[in-house]
Order: C-alpha cells, then sequence, then structure tokens
C-alpha cells in the first residue's frame, strides 16, 4: 500500500508559533492571533494529514483585553499541554513592541475539554515571550521563557529563564533561573521535553524572517548547562532560498500512538513572482507545516529525510485516515452562530455590533469606529488561505451622508487596506467607492459612482490573484460583475510591506462605519469565499 502524504502547510494562512500536543487519539494545535479576536485558534485531527479548526478559547473581555493594543501585538506563541486530565494554555498578551521596553505578560489558562469553556487567566510573569510550560517526571511544573533587554548595550544575545509554576496555589514559586545565555545565539519559542534521561530544550534560532531555524539543547540537568547540538539548527531554509517552505522554525513535538515522531512549525511562502530572496513578500502571513522526525542512535534529532530542509511532502504515520466534511464556501447568515472561521479586531464578535436575528438570514452590522481605530471596530473577516481565492458578499445599506460606510475589505492592519465601499456623496447620493490605504498614504482611485436608486441590494466582489487584487461589483441577482478600479498590488498586505506589521498575516471581510456615531446599520446576505 503507497504510503500516506501530508501536505504542507496543513494551517494554511495565517496560523503561526504552532503548539502540538496528543491526547491520546487526538491531536491539537494552537497559533497565535496577536490583535484578532477571539484569541488563540485550536485546530483538531486524528491522522495529522487533515485538520479541522474548533476553538478559540480565549473568547471573553476577562480573559482577553485587545483594545488599544498595536498591530502584531496581542497574542503571541500559544503552548498547548495536558496534564493529568487538564488542558494548559500558555500565552503572552504583548501591549508594548515597538519601543525598546517591551510589555509581554504571560498567562495560564486551563480547561477539561479543549472546546472550553476555559478559565480565567492566572497571571505568570513578564520576563519575555514565548513562555511554555513543562510537565517533569516526578509531577513538577516548570516554564521557560526568553527574556527581553531593553538595554543599549546587552550583554546576551540570547536569554532563556527557568522558573517553577505551583498548579496548586496558581502562581510562580521559587528562584527565576537563567539556563540559557548567549551572546551569539538568539533563541525563543522555547520547550523543554525529557527523554532518557536527557532534558530537551527545543528553540527557534535567529528570528522570524528567511534566517529562522530550529535548534536543539539538551542536559542531564533540568537547570542545565544545556549543551549546544554541534550539527547547529537542525532544521532550517536560511541557505535555500528556492525551498517552498520559507522561514521555518518555532517548531513543537508530538509522539503518535504508534511511536512515529513529528515536529510542527512555522514556515512561509512567498509571493511567486517575487523572487529575490530578502525582498520577497508574504500575503498569507506565517503558515504550519509538520516534518517527521527521528531520534539518532546518540540521543539527538534530526529530520527524517536526512536533510535540515523542510518538506512539502511528508510520510505520514500508520494511522487510519480521518477526513472532515468540506465547509460551504457561501455562508447564508441563517445560522444562529458566526462561522468559526471569522474573527474580528480586538474586541469580542458579539451582539452589540452585530445581529443574526434581527432580520432573519442577514447579518446585520452596526457601524462603529474608522478603520485606523485600535478600539470600536464593526469588521469581520477571515484569513487569506491561498494564493488565489473569490470572495463576494451581498449587501442592502442606505446611508444618510459620508460618514457611513459598509462593505467588502481586504486587509492587513488599521494602515494597510484596500476598501471597497457603499456611502452617501453630496453630489451622487447612494455611491460607491473605493479606499485604499497603504502605510497609512489614503487614496481614492476611483472617486464616486452614484448607485441607482431602485437597486437596493449590492454584490461586491474582490478577486486576488498572487500579488493581484481587482473589485468588482453587480446590481444584479446572479448577473455579470463589472470590474471596478485599477488592479491593485496585493503584496502591500504583506508581513514585510506593512511598517507595523510583521507577524499576522492578510485578510478578507466585511464592515460597516458610522463616524457621526449613530451606528447606521448595513445587512449582509451573505459571504462567500472560494478558493476555486
Ligand atoms: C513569536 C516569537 C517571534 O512569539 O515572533 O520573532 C513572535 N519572534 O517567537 C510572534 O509570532
Amino acid at each position: 500500500m503507497a504510503v500516506a502524504k501530508i501536505s504542507n502547510p496543513i494551517l494554511k494562512g495565517f496560523n503561526p508559533d504552532p503548539s502540538i500536543i496528543r491526547v491520546e487519539d487526538d491531536y491539537y494545535i494552537a497559533t497565535s492571533t496577536f490583535e484578532w479576536f477571539p484569541g488563540v485558534q485550536i485546530h483538531h485531527s486524528k491522522d495529522l494529514v487533515h485538520w479541522e479548526l474548533i476553538a478559540h478559547p480565549l473568547n471573553r473581555v476577562s480573559q482577553l483585553d485587545l483594545r488599544g493594543v498595536g498591530p502584531s501585538q496581542g497574542v503571541w506563541a500559544p503552548c498547548l499541554t495536558y496534564d493529568n486530565g487538564l488542558f494548559y494554555l500558555i500565552y503572552t498578551v504583548v501591549n508594548s513592541f515597538y519601543v525598546k521596553m517591551y510589555d509581554t505578560h504571560n498567562y495560564v489558562v486551563t480547561a477539561s475539554d479543549i472546546r472550553g469553556d476555559w478559565s480565567e487567566p492566572v497571571f505568570l510573569n513578564s520576563y519575555g515571550f514565548d513562555p511554555s510550560l513543562f510537565h517533569d517526571e516526578d509531577g513538577r511544573k516548570y516554564i521557560v521563557s526568553m527574556v527581553t533587554d531593553h538595554r543599549v548595550h546587552k550583554p546576551y544575545k540570547g536569554h532563556l529563564v527557568l522558573q517553577e509554576y505551583s498548579a496548586e496555589e496558581e502562581r510562580m514559586i521559587g528562584e527565576v533561573r537563567t539556563i540559557f545565555a548567549s551572546r551569539d545565539l538568539y533563541l525563543e519559542g522555547p520547550h523543554i521535553y525529557k527523554r532518557n534521561g536527557y532534558y530537551y530544550l527545543f528553540a527557534a534560532d535567529t528570528g522570524t524572517g528567511e534566517g529562522h531555524g530550529q535548534s536543539i539543547l539538551r542536559s542531564r540537568e533540568l537547570y542545565g548547562p544545556y549543551e549546544y547540538y554541534e550539527g547547529n539548527s537542525i532544521m532550517t531554509s536560511r541557505d535555500n532560498p528556492d525551498v517552498l517552505l520559507q522561514k521555518a522554525g518555532h517548531g513543537d513535538l508530538v509522539e503518535t500512538q504508534t511511536g512515529e515522531w513529528y515536529m510542527v512549525h512555522l514556515c512561509g511562502r512567498a509571493l511567486e513572482n517575487r523572487t529575490e530572496a530578502g525582498e520577497r513578500k508574504y500575503t498569507l502571513g506565517r503558515e504550519t507545516a509538520i516534518q517527521k522526525v527521528e531520534w539518532t542512535g546518540d540521543g539527538w534529532l534530526r529530520l527524517s529525510h536526512g536533510s535540515v530542509i523542510p518538506e512539502v511532502e511528508v510520510e505520514a504515520p500508520a494511522l487510519p485516515p480521518f477526513p472532515f466534511p468540506a465547509r460551504p464556501e457561501r455562508d447564508h447568515f441563517d445560522q444562529p452562530q458566526l462561522d468559526i472561521h471569522f474573527q474580528s479586531l480586538r474586541v469580542p464578535l458579539d451582539e452589540t455590533f452585530y445581529s443574526l436575528s434581527t432580520r432573519k438570514g442577514y447579518l446585520r452590522l452596526y457601524g462603529r469606529e474608522g478603520l485606523g481605530s485600535k478600539f470600536w471596530q464593526s469588521l469581520i473577516a477571515r484569513r487569506w488561505q491561498a494564493f488565489t481565492f473569490t470572495a463576494t458578499t451581498c449587501l442592502e445599506f442606505a446611508p444618510d451622508n459620508f460618514k457611513q460606510m459598509a462593505g467588502l475589505i481586504c486587509l492587513y492592519d488599521y494602515q494597510n487596506y484596500y476598501y471597497l465601499h457603499i456611502t452617501h456623496h453630496e453630489q451622487f447620493g447612494r455611491s460607491i467607492s473605493i479606499l485604499s490605504a497603504i502605510n497609512n498614504r489614503y487614496e481614492e482611485p476611483v472617486g464616486y459612482t452614484a448607485l441607482p436608486e431602485d437597486s437596493a441590494r449590492i454584490h461586491l466582489r474582490v478577486l486576488v490573484d498572487h500579488d493581484r487584487l481587482q473589485f468588482a461589483y453587480s446590481l444584479h441577482e446572479d448577473g455579470e460583475f463589472e470590474p471596478i478600479g485599477p488592479v491593485f498590488d496585493a503584496s502591500t498586505l504583506s508581513d514585510e510591506a506593512c511598517r507595523e506589521g510583521w507577524f499576522t498575516g492578510a485578510f478578507v471581510g466585511i464592515c460597516c462605519q458610522d463616524l457621526t456615531g449613530f451606528r447606521k446599520a448595513a445587512d449582509f446576505d451573505y459571504f462567500e469565499y472560494s478558493e476555486k
């Protein structure tokens, strides 16, 4: 029988910093969500081939208050573990990052059912980001995290600390001890595992860009000293700009019930027609991939295929296939709840700004703050998960003035977007227009086109094909779509192009603004995302 293959990336589009666990026959991966609410994505699989999004643990303001956080701040690098019937999720909330002194607050939440409810957070520390929880064989628990250093002359390039955590008392106890400090090697995303009498420190090296890699160190003692694997990074694409999975690193390990080992890691796929290494753009953000790994006779770890390069096609474990049904492309907004793939910016996806019940079969969005706001936007969006896709929506909206807008948006963050919208113009009445923002430089490339009074329903569409982004609209049911505006450069919505970006990825969605403060509503009949 042919060996089944896993096709990378397994979690396409913005899904970085993966942390994986197995609980009996079930596998779960947690990934970072930054300023998007609810916090942390959890995917589920039974065969490591097929994955399904099942939960967002941080789903209320008492657990996660992201109001005011900048783009690519917020929730970083979750660590998911399981012990004695309880899931533990450790994560960082980054409140400031583009300044010398980082504010990186680390928390833990727990749940007996991974689908929730998850507990209120317990504060751990703020030493740095990427904390992770290690459950030692004797039942004691430890938090390892990297340490940020604001000083101009830093003694270390890489610095990790370890401290015990008391699950009973829900607090850190004992001494904070440095377990790794180096002038040359920068490590982050650390995890500790114990195997055959060694403690292994498994960590990302060299940042999260195209130089990224995965390192392994080991020690007979938990507190070190840790010996560095002399072969250098055990996985990296840094010397191979032509391989598909760039930026590979930030790994976490899992052993299958069949005794095979796998590493999940983040990676990026660059836009094809912008191939200059160092100048490439990643609109899909950082995604999650998986590699098969094996332990060597002398107790180190390597990729099973022998080189350090992450592979696209990976041998699947000897587990029965477990595919999930495909999701419908069109959401008719006729269910009581929003589809799990939708997220909002910073504030909960709740009925303070939308309703699925006021008008049956429609999503009513109440207009709130503008696209530059870090507080109360009425915006619902999903990740770009392919280089080529079409997104379509249909809305009814009768704005009274130019400060009321609603429509279809492609965005990276509050300074970078392309927005096809309906508004009111003093001269043209109800009209359609495009607003683009590239690092806060605003343009209205097509002016305002009046919409006929007898067409209440307007269908809006965007076609994205690698670095090309084209809007279109239609006033007719099942009618032809008419292009509007120029072909935009989609690469402006990438980690590399956005001035305050770096860590997320592009989204497509619907939104409504009422800058008069009177919450003018728009009714959306459907939202469709199609990768065909
Ligand atoms: C992640 C850290 C990193 O927490 O990026 O550059 C952060 N380093 O490992 C966000 O993914």
